[in-house]
Protein backbone atom coordinates (compact mmCIF):
# COMPACT_ATOMS: atom_id res chain seq x y z
CA UNK A 1 0.00 0.00 0.00
CA UNK A 2 1.40 3.72 -0.73
CA UNK A 3 0.63 6.31 1.07
CA UNK A 4 1.42 10.13 -0.28
CA UNK A 5 1.45 12.70 2.30
CA UNK A 6 1.18 16.48 1.05
CA UNK A 7 2.40 19.53 3.41
CA UNK A 8 3.30 22.73 4.08
CA UNK A 9 5.64 21.34 7.09
CA UNK A 10 6.85 17.93 5.68
CA UNK A 11 9.45 17.95 8.74
CA UNK A 12 5.98 17.31 10.78
CA UNK A 13 6.07 14.09 9.23
CA UNK A 14 9.74 13.03 10.14
CA UNK A 15 7.78 11.01 13.00
CA UNK A 16 6.87 8.07 10.26
CA UNK A 17 10.37 7.16 9.77
CA UNK A 18 10.19 5.90 13.58
CA UNK A 19 8.99 2.74 14.95
CA UNK A 20 6.62 0.36 13.69
CA UNK A 21 5.62 2.42 10.46
CA UNK A 22 9.47 3.17 10.34
CA UNK A 23 10.26 -0.09 9.53
CA UNK A 24 7.13 -1.06 7.84
CA UNK A 25 8.13 1.37 5.47
CA UNK A 26 11.86 0.81 4.95
CA UNK A 27 11.23 -3.04 5.33
CA UNK A 28 8.88 -2.58 1.80
CA UNK A 29 5.51 -4.02 3.30
CA UNK A 30 4.26 -0.18 3.08
CA UNK A 31 5.54 2.71 1.12
CA UNK A 32 5.51 6.10 2.12
CA UNK A 33 6.37 9.81 0.60
CA UNK A 34 5.88 13.10 2.06
CA UNK A 35 5.80 16.03 -0.28
CA UNK A 36 6.53 19.69 -0.14
CA UNK A 37 3.03 21.43 -1.11
CA UNK A 38 5.31 24.46 -1.73
CA UNK A 39 6.92 22.46 -4.71
CA UNK A 40 3.69 23.58 -7.07
CA UNK A 41 4.11 27.01 -5.84
CA UNK A 42 5.70 29.54 -8.94
CA UNK A 43 6.03 32.75 -7.37
CA UNK A 44 8.80 33.97 -5.36
CA UNK A 45 6.99 33.52 -1.98
CA UNK A 46 6.11 30.58 -2.81
CA UNK A 47 2.75 31.06 -1.89
CA UNK A 48 -0.43 28.64 -1.44
CA UNK A 49 -2.76 30.87 0.18
CA UNK A 50 -5.26 33.54 -0.41
CA UNK A 51 -7.51 35.09 1.13
CA UNK A 52 -11.06 34.02 1.66
CA UNK A 53 -13.83 34.71 -1.12
CA UNK A 54 -16.79 36.41 0.42
CA UNK A 55 -14.93 38.05 3.38
CA UNK A 56 -14.12 36.37 6.52
CA UNK A 57 -10.88 35.55 9.02
CA UNK A 58 -7.91 33.67 7.72
CA UNK A 59 -6.61 32.82 4.72
CA UNK A 60 -7.41 29.40 2.37
CA UNK A 61 -5.49 27.23 0.55
CA UNK A 62 -5.22 27.56 -3.13
CA UNK A 63 -6.92 25.15 -5.60
CA UNK A 64 -4.98 25.66 -8.24
CA UNK A 65 -1.95 24.49 -5.81
CA UNK A 66 -3.38 21.73 -4.40
CA UNK A 67 -4.46 20.42 -8.04
CA UNK A 68 -0.97 20.28 -9.50
CA UNK A 69 0.42 18.79 -6.41
CA UNK A 70 -2.64 16.26 -6.31
CA UNK A 71 -2.53 15.38 -9.55
CA UNK A 72 0.87 14.07 -9.87
CA UNK A 73 0.04 11.70 -7.26
CA UNK A 74 -2.59 10.27 -8.73
CA UNK A 75 -0.65 10.03 -12.18
CA UNK A 76 1.80 7.67 -10.49
CA UNK A 77 1.35 4.32 -11.89
CA UNK A 78 0.51 1.74 -8.90
CA UNK A 79 1.33 -1.28 -11.33
CA UNK A 80 -2.02 -2.63 -11.49
CA UNK A 81 -5.54 -2.44 -13.12
CA UNK A 82 -8.08 0.31 -11.50
CA UNK A 83 -6.26 0.58 -8.47
CA UNK A 84 -8.42 1.87 -5.61
CA UNK A 85 -7.19 5.47 -4.72
CA UNK A 86 -8.10 7.41 -1.87
CA UNK A 87 -7.90 11.21 -1.20
CA UNK A 88 -7.90 11.78 2.63
CA UNK A 89 -8.58 15.46 4.22
CA UNK A 90 -8.00 16.33 7.55
CA UNK A 91 -10.62 18.80 8.66
CA UNK A 92 -12.58 19.18 12.13
CA UNK A 93 -15.46 19.60 9.84
CA UNK A 94 -14.83 15.81 8.75
CA UNK A 95 -16.59 12.92 9.53
CA UNK A 96 -15.50 10.83 12.44
CA UNK A 97 -12.36 8.28 11.45
CA UNK A 98 -13.17 5.00 13.03
CA UNK A 99 -11.71 1.54 13.21
CA UNK A 100 -14.08 0.10 10.60
CA UNK A 101 -12.75 2.96 8.24
CA UNK A 102 -9.15 2.08 9.11
CA UNK A 103 -9.52 -1.65 8.41
CA UNK A 104 -11.36 -1.38 5.45
CA UNK A 105 -8.54 1.11 3.80
CA UNK A 106 -5.63 -1.30 4.92
CA UNK A 107 -7.71 -4.37 3.61
CA UNK A 108 -8.62 -3.05 0.03
CA UNK A 109 -6.70 0.86 -0.91
CA UNK A 110 -3.74 0.81 -2.91
CA UNK A 111 -2.87 4.42 -2.57
CA UNK A 112 -3.90 6.97 -0.13
CA UNK A 113 -3.30 10.49 -0.62
CA UNK A 114 -3.67 13.06 2.56
CA UNK A 115 -3.67 16.43 1.70
CA UNK A 116 -2.62 18.07 4.85
CA UNK A 117 -4.41 21.51 5.01
CA UNK A 118 -3.39 24.87 7.48
CA UNK A 119 -4.46 28.00 8.15
CA UNK A 120 -8.78 27.82 7.70
CA UNK A 121 -8.71 25.52 5.29
CA UNK A 122 -8.18 23.94 1.73
CA UNK A 123 -10.15 25.49 -1.40
CA UNK A 124 -13.67 23.39 -1.10
CA UNK A 125 -13.31 23.14 -5.01
CA UNK A 126 -10.25 20.93 -4.45
CA UNK A 127 -12.32 18.22 -2.19
CA UNK A 128 -15.51 18.12 -5.35
CA UNK A 129 -13.43 18.29 -8.37
CA UNK A 130 -11.59 15.21 -6.56
CA UNK A 131 -15.02 13.55 -5.44
CA UNK A 132 -16.55 13.31 -9.19
CA UNK A 133 -13.23 11.53 -10.96
CA UNK A 134 -14.04 8.03 -11.34
CA UNK A 135 -11.02 6.71 -10.41
CA UNK A 136 -10.77 8.93 -6.55
CA UNK A 137 -12.24 8.65 -3.60
CA UNK A 138 -12.86 11.40 -1.01
CA UNK A 139 -12.79 11.69 2.20
CA UNK A 140 -12.68 13.49 4.41
CA UNK A 141 -12.19 12.69 7.86
CA UNK A 142 -12.01 14.27 12.00
CA UNK A 143 -10.30 12.84 14.80
CA UNK A 144 -12.37 14.18 17.36
CA UNK A 145 -14.59 17.37 18.09
CA UNK A 146 -11.64 19.63 18.63
CA UNK A 147 -9.45 21.73 16.21
CA UNK A 148 -6.23 21.62 15.79
CA UNK A 149 -4.00 23.90 13.64
CA UNK A 150 -3.46 21.80 10.40
CA UNK A 151 -3.91 18.41 9.28
CA UNK A 152 -0.91 16.90 10.40
CA UNK A 153 -1.13 15.34 13.44
CA UNK A 154 -4.23 13.76 11.61
CA UNK A 155 -2.46 12.58 9.09
CA UNK A 156 0.12 10.51 11.20
CA UNK A 157 -2.71 9.25 13.18
CA UNK A 158 -4.11 7.83 10.24
CA UNK A 159 -1.67 6.30 8.55
CA UNK A 160 -0.53 4.87 11.74
CA UNK A 161 -3.92 3.58 12.58
CA UNK A 162 -4.40 2.33 9.09
CA UNK A 163 -0.69 0.94 8.40
CA UNK A 164 -0.56 -1.51 11.68
CA UNK A 165 -3.11 -3.38 10.11
CA UNK A 166 -1.63 -3.35 6.76
CA UNK A 167 -1.34 -7.86 6.47
CA UNK A 168 2.37 -8.41 7.45
CA UNK A 169 3.62 -4.81 9.36
CA UNK A 170 2.34 -6.31 12.36
CA UNK A 171 4.46 -9.35 13.15
CA UNK A 172 1.18 -11.06 16.05
CA UNK A 173 -1.50 -10.18 14.30
CA UNK A 174 -3.36 -12.07 16.89
CA UNK A 175 -2.59 -9.04 19.35
CA UNK A 176 -5.53 -6.42 16.95
CA UNK A 177 -8.13 -9.34 17.77
CA UNK A 178 -9.07 -8.20 21.49
CA UNK A 179 -8.28 -4.12 21.11
CA UNK A 180 -10.30 -1.28 21.77
CA UNK A 181 -12.71 -0.66 18.75
CA UNK A 182 -12.29 -4.35 17.53
CA UNK A 183 -15.22 -6.54 16.56
CA UNK A 184 -16.42 -7.26 20.23
CA UNK A 185 -17.76 -3.09 20.15
CA UNK A 186 -16.11 -2.68 23.71
CA UNK A 187 -12.90 -0.41 24.99
CA UNK A 188 -10.23 -2.83 26.22
CA UNK A 189 -9.97 -4.58 29.56
CA UNK A 190 -7.18 -3.15 31.63
CA UNK A 191 -3.87 -4.86 31.38
CA UNK A 192 -1.01 -5.44 33.77
CA UNK A 193 2.38 -6.78 34.36
CA UNK A 194 4.94 -7.29 37.19
CA UNK A 195 6.11 -6.27 39.62
CA UNK A 196 2.57 -7.77 41.16
CA UNK A 197 2.89 -4.59 44.24
CA UNK A 198 3.53 -1.61 43.15
CA UNK A 199 3.10 1.78 45.21
CA UNK A 200 0.59 -0.29 47.51
CA UNK A 201 -1.62 -1.07 44.14
CA UNK A 202 -1.87 -5.01 43.73
CA UNK A 203 -2.93 -6.67 40.40
CA UNK A 204 -6.46 -7.95 40.54
CA UNK A 205 -6.50 -11.11 42.16
CA UNK A 206 -7.66 -13.33 39.61
CA UNK A 207 -4.99 -12.58 37.27
CA UNK A 208 -2.77 -14.87 39.30
CA UNK A 209 -5.37 -17.57 39.23
CA UNK A 210 -4.11 -19.33 36.76
CA UNK A 211 -7.96 -19.88 35.74
CA UNK A 212 -8.34 -18.98 32.39
CA UNK A 213 -12.16 -19.20 32.39
CA UNK A 214 -12.91 -16.94 35.04
CA UNK A 215 -9.57 -14.41 33.81
CA UNK A 216 -12.02 -14.70 30.63
CA UNK A 217 -14.93 -13.59 32.31
CA UNK A 218 -13.26 -11.16 34.61
CA UNK A 219 -11.96 -9.58 31.16
CA UNK A 220 -15.05 -9.43 29.63
CA UNK A 221 -16.81 -7.72 32.86
CA UNK A 222 -13.84 -5.20 32.77
CA UNK A 223 -14.47 -4.21 29.14
CA UNK A 224 -18.35 -3.90 29.87
CA UNK A 225 -17.94 -1.81 32.69
CA UNK A 226 -15.61 0.62 31.35
CA UNK A 227 -17.36 0.81 27.84
CA UNK A 228 -20.71 1.42 30.16
CA UNK A 229 -18.59 4.06 32.39
CA UNK A 230 -16.66 5.93 29.40
CA UNK A 231 -18.55 5.31 26.43
CA UNK A 232 -22.14 4.76 26.91
CA UNK A 233 -23.07 5.45 23.23
CA UNK A 234 -20.75 1.91 22.65
CA UNK A 235 -22.56 -0.06 24.71
CA UNK A 236 -26.30 1.34 22.82
CA UNK A 237 -24.57 0.40 19.57
CA UNK A 238 -23.90 -3.87 20.78
CA UNK A 239 -25.87 -6.24 19.12
CA UNK A 240 -27.86 -7.96 22.06
CA UNK A 241 -27.33 -11.62 19.97
CA UNK A 242 -23.47 -11.06 21.06
CA UNK A 243 -24.46 -10.61 25.02
CA UNK A 244 -24.70 -13.59 27.07
CA UNK A 245 -26.31 -13.94 30.43
CA UNK A 246 -23.37 -12.59 32.74
CA UNK A 247 -23.32 -9.75 30.65
CA UNK A 248 -26.92 -9.24 31.73
CA UNK A 249 -25.64 -9.14 35.17
CA UNK A 250 -22.56 -6.74 34.69
CA UNK A 251 -24.79 -4.22 32.19
CA UNK A 252 -27.16 -4.34 34.61
CA UNK A 253 -25.93 -2.68 37.15
CA UNK A 254 -25.07 0.34 34.57
CA UNK A 255 -28.61 0.73 33.91
CA UNK A 256 -28.55 -1.73 30.49
CA UNK A 257 -31.12 -3.99 29.76
CA UNK A 258 -32.28 -6.27 26.40
CA UNK A 259 -35.18 -8.46 26.00
CA UNK A 260 -34.51 -12.30 26.20
CA UNK A 261 -35.31 -12.73 22.77
CA UNK A 262 -33.80 -9.87 21.28
CA UNK A 263 -34.98 -9.18 17.80
CA UNK A 264 -32.64 -9.04 15.26
CA UNK A 265 -30.36 -6.14 15.34
CA UNK A 266 -31.39 -4.68 18.46
CA UNK A 267 -29.52 -3.03 21.25
CA UNK A 268 -29.55 -2.64 24.76
CA UNK A 269 -31.63 0.13 26.39
CA UNK A 270 -31.42 2.44 29.31
CA UNK A 271 -35.08 2.27 30.75
CA UNK A 272 -36.58 5.40 32.55
CA UNK A 273 -38.12 4.67 36.20
CA UNK A 274 -41.11 6.80 36.97
CA UNK A 275 -43.15 7.83 39.63
CA UNK A 276 -47.13 8.01 37.82
CA UNK A 277 -47.88 10.91 39.96
CA UNK A 278 -50.35 12.30 37.23
CA UNK A 279 -53.87 11.22 36.65
CA UNK A 280 -53.52 11.74 32.52
CA UNK A 281 -51.30 8.73 32.96
CA UNK A 282 -53.73 6.37 33.93
CA UNK A 283 -54.83 4.87 31.03
CA UNK A 284 -51.34 3.92 29.67
CA UNK A 285 -51.05 2.28 33.25
CA UNK A 286 -54.46 0.42 32.54
CA UNK A 287 -53.57 -0.78 28.94
CA UNK A 288 -50.45 -2.12 30.15
CA UNK A 289 -52.43 -3.85 33.46
CA UNK A 290 -55.20 -5.28 31.39
CA UNK A 291 -52.65 -6.86 28.81
CA UNK A 292 -50.51 -8.58 31.30
CA UNK A 293 -53.03 -9.37 34.21
CA UNK A 294 -54.00 -12.46 32.28
CA UNK A 295 -50.71 -13.66 32.13
CA UNK A 296 -50.70 -14.37 36.01
CA UNK A 297 -54.19 -16.03 36.17
CA UNK A 298 -54.14 -20.38 36.41
CA UNK A 299 -55.32 -21.75 33.26
CA UNK A 300 -58.45 -22.77 35.20
CA UNK A 301 -60.01 -19.25 35.06
CA UNK A 302 -62.95 -18.40 33.04
CA UNK A 303 -62.09 -15.55 30.44
CA UNK A 304 -65.33 -13.81 31.46
CA UNK A 305 -64.09 -14.05 35.16
CA UNK A 306 -60.83 -12.32 33.89
CA UNK A 307 -62.06 -9.83 31.55
CA UNK A 308 -64.64 -8.77 34.51
CA UNK A 309 -61.65 -8.63 36.56
CA UNK A 310 -60.03 -6.04 34.27
CA UNK A 311 -63.11 -4.30 33.69
CA UNK A 312 -63.83 -3.50 36.94
CA UNK A 313 -60.01 -3.33 38.75
CA UNK A 314 -57.52 -2.32 36.22
CA UNK A 315 -59.68 0.43 34.30
CA UNK A 316 -58.77 4.16 33.72
CA UNK A 317 -60.95 5.56 35.83
CA UNK A 318 -59.08 2.57 38.45
CA UNK A 319 -55.74 3.52 37.65
CA UNK A 320 -56.37 7.45 37.63
CA UNK A 321 -58.33 7.01 41.16
CA UNK A 322 -54.64 4.65 42.68
CA UNK A 323 -52.29 7.75 41.20
CA UNK A 324 -54.15 10.00 42.98
CA UNK A 325 -54.38 8.20 46.54
CA UNK A 326 -52.04 8.94 48.78
CA UNK A 327 -52.45 5.08 49.70
CA UNK A 328 -51.14 3.96 46.54
CA UNK A 329 -48.02 4.16 44.67
CA UNK A 330 -47.67 3.17 41.31
CA UNK A 331 -43.87 2.72 39.49
CA UNK A 332 -43.45 2.54 35.86
CA UNK A 333 -40.57 1.23 33.60
CA UNK A 334 -40.32 2.94 29.85
CA UNK A 335 -38.39 1.93 27.12
CA UNK A 336 -36.40 4.89 25.21
CA UNK A 337 -39.71 5.18 22.95
CA UNK A 338 -40.85 6.06 26.23
CA UNK A 339 -43.69 2.96 26.15
CA UNK A 340 -44.58 1.76 29.52
CA UNK A 341 -43.17 -2.18 29.76
CA UNK A 342 -43.39 -2.65 33.16
CA UNK A 343 -44.90 -1.18 36.19
CA UNK A 344 -45.81 -1.88 39.73
CA UNK A 345 -48.85 -0.96 42.52
CA UNK A 346 -48.43 -0.78 46.21
CA UNK A 347 -51.07 -0.10 48.75
CA UNK A 348 -49.85 1.25 51.83
CA UNK A 349 -51.78 0.42 54.50
CA UNK A 350 -54.11 3.17 56.95
CA UNK A 351 -52.56 4.16 60.03
CA UNK A 352 -48.78 3.53 59.31
CA UNK A 353 -49.92 0.18 58.93
CA UNK A 354 -50.74 -0.22 62.61
CA UNK A 355 -54.50 -0.55 61.71
CA UNK A 356 -54.21 -3.38 59.04
CA UNK A 357 -54.29 -3.93 55.49
CA UNK A 358 -57.38 -4.08 53.00
CA UNK A 359 -58.74 -6.91 51.28
CA UNK A 360 -58.19 -9.74 54.02
CA UNK A 361 -54.28 -8.33 53.48
CA UNK A 362 -52.09 -9.39 56.59
CA UNK A 363 -51.56 -7.09 58.95
CA UNK A 364 -48.27 -9.26 59.75
CA UNK A 365 -46.92 -12.42 58.98
CA UNK A 366 -44.31 -14.72 60.86
CA UNK A 367 -40.72 -15.37 58.68
CA UNK A 368 -39.37 -18.61 58.55
CA UNK A 369 -37.22 -18.57 61.14
CA UNK A 370 -40.15 -17.43 63.23
CA UNK A 371 -39.53 -13.49 63.33
CA UNK A 372 -42.56 -11.59 63.32
CA UNK A 373 -43.02 -8.93 60.63
CA UNK A 374 -45.53 -5.94 60.47
CA UNK A 375 -46.51 -3.66 59.51
CA UNK A 376 -46.92 -4.54 55.91
CA UNK A 377 -47.32 -2.74 52.58
CA UNK A 378 -48.81 -4.64 49.75
CA UNK A 379 -47.13 -5.05 46.59
CA UNK A 380 -50.42 -5.68 44.72
CA UNK A 381 -49.44 -5.40 40.82
CA UNK A 382 -45.64 -5.86 39.43
CA UNK A 383 -45.82 -7.06 35.90
CA UNK A 384 -43.16 -6.74 33.22
CA UNK A 385 -44.49 -6.70 29.67
CA UNK A 386 -44.31 -10.52 27.97
CA UNK A 387 -41.19 -9.71 26.02
CA UNK A 388 -38.88 -8.07 28.79
CA UNK A 389 -39.58 -10.86 31.24
CA UNK A 390 -36.46 -12.85 31.85
CA UNK A 391 -34.48 -9.65 31.27
CA UNK A 392 -33.05 -8.81 34.41
CA UNK A 393 -35.37 -5.62 34.43
CA UNK A 394 -37.84 -6.56 37.22
CA UNK A 395 -34.84 -6.10 39.22
CA UNK A 396 -34.77 -2.59 38.57
CA UNK A 397 -38.51 -2.12 38.58
CA UNK A 398 -38.29 -3.63 42.46
CA UNK A 399 -35.52 -1.39 43.37
CA UNK A 400 -37.39 1.62 41.93
CA UNK A 401 -40.87 0.33 43.34
CA UNK A 402 -39.00 -0.25 47.36
CA UNK A 403 -37.10 2.84 46.41
CA UNK A 404 -40.68 5.05 46.32
CA UNK A 405 -42.40 2.98 49.01
CA UNK A 406 -39.46 4.21 51.70
CA UNK A 407 -40.67 7.58 51.22
CA UNK A 408 -43.75 6.32 52.88
CA UNK A 409 -42.38 4.59 55.74
CA UNK A 410 -39.74 6.74 57.39
CA UNK A 411 -41.29 6.80 60.60
CA UNK A 412 -42.34 3.00 60.48
CA UNK A 413 -40.08 0.85 62.65
CA UNK A 414 -39.55 -2.36 60.50
CA UNK A 415 -41.29 -2.09 56.98
CA UNK A 416 -42.49 -5.01 55.15
CA UNK A 417 -43.87 -5.60 51.50
CA UNK A 418 -46.20 -8.32 51.32
CA UNK A 419 -47.35 -9.88 47.94
CA UNK A 420 -49.95 -13.24 46.56
CA UNK A 421 -48.93 -15.09 43.80
CA UNK A 422 -50.89 -18.02 42.03
CA UNK A 423 -49.43 -21.25 44.22
CA UNK A 424 -48.82 -22.32 40.48
CA UNK A 425 -47.13 -19.35 39.38
CA UNK A 426 -43.63 -21.14 40.21
CA UNK A 427 -42.59 -18.34 37.52
CA UNK A 428 -43.79 -15.44 39.49
CA UNK A 429 -42.27 -16.94 42.83
CA UNK A 430 -38.70 -17.85 41.91
CA UNK A 431 -38.35 -14.30 40.36
CA UNK A 432 -40.00 -13.16 43.77
CA UNK A 433 -37.66 -15.30 45.98
CA UNK A 434 -34.65 -13.96 43.45
CA UNK A 435 -35.78 -10.50 44.13
CA UNK A 436 -35.57 -11.10 47.81
CA UNK A 437 -38.95 -12.70 49.05
CA UNK A 438 -39.84 -15.47 51.18
CA UNK A 439 -42.69 -17.38 51.98
CA UNK A 440 -45.11 -16.49 54.99
CA UNK A 441 -48.04 -17.96 53.89
CA UNK A 442 -50.86 -18.49 52.01
CA UNK A 443 -54.74 -16.70 51.60
CA UNK A 444 -57.51 -17.34 48.68
CA UNK A 445 -57.68 -14.89 46.29
CA UNK A 446 -61.28 -13.87 44.69
CA UNK A 447 -61.53 -13.79 41.06
CA UNK A 448 -65.28 -13.63 39.71
CA UNK A 449 -66.86 -16.69 41.24
CA UNK A 450 -63.40 -18.48 41.75
CA UNK A 451 -61.55 -19.14 44.93
CA UNK A 452 -57.69 -19.06 43.73
CA UNK A 453 -54.92 -20.20 45.69
CA UNK A 454 -52.19 -18.13 46.71
CA UNK A 455 -49.02 -18.01 48.16
CA UNK A 456 -47.98 -14.43 49.70
CA UNK A 457 -44.21 -13.63 50.12
CA UNK A 458 -42.86 -11.06 51.81
CA UNK A 459 -39.45 -8.89 52.52
CA UNK A 460 -37.84 -5.88 54.25
CA UNK A 461 -38.22 -2.37 52.76
CA UNK A 462 -34.26 -1.82 52.51
CA UNK A 463 -32.91 -2.01 49.40
CA UNK A 464 -29.63 -3.34 50.40
CA UNK A 465 -29.71 -7.08 49.00
CL1 LIG B 1 -8.58 15.90 10.96
N1 LIG B 1 -7.94 18.43 11.36
C1 LIG B 1 -7.91 19.53 12.09
N2 LIG B 1 -7.36 20.63 11.60
N3 LIG B 1 -8.42 19.62 13.31
C2 LIG B 1 -8.98 18.51 13.78
C3 LIG B 1 -9.05 17.32 13.08
C4 LIG B 1 -8.51 17.31 11.84
N4 LIG B 1 -9.66 16.39 13.82
C5 LIG B 1 -9.97 17.01 14.94
N5 LIG B 1 -9.57 18.28 14.93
Amino acid sequence: MRFDIFSVFPAYLNALKLSLVGKASAGGAIDIAVHDLRDWTEDRHRTVDDTPVGGGAGMVMRADIWGKALDTAFDIDLGRENPRRVLAIPTPAGSPLTQEICIDLARNCDQLVIACGRYEGIDGRVATHYASRAEIEVFEFSLGDYVLNGGEVAALALVEAVARLVPGVIGNPESLVEESHGSAGLLEYPTYTRPLDWRGESVPQILTSGDHGRVGRWRRDEALRRTALRRPDMIAALDAHQLDRRDRATLGQHGWYWRAQPAAGEHPIRPVLEIADDPRLACVYAELAARTFPDACPPSLADADVRAFIAQHLSDEAFAAHITSPRRVIVGLRDEECRLIAYSLSVIPEGNGAAGAEDGAPVDAVLSDGERIGPLIELSKFYLDQEWRGSGLGGMLMTGTLRALSAHTREWERPYIWLGTNAGNKRAQGLYSKLGFELVGRRQFMVGEQNNHDVVMARTLDVSY
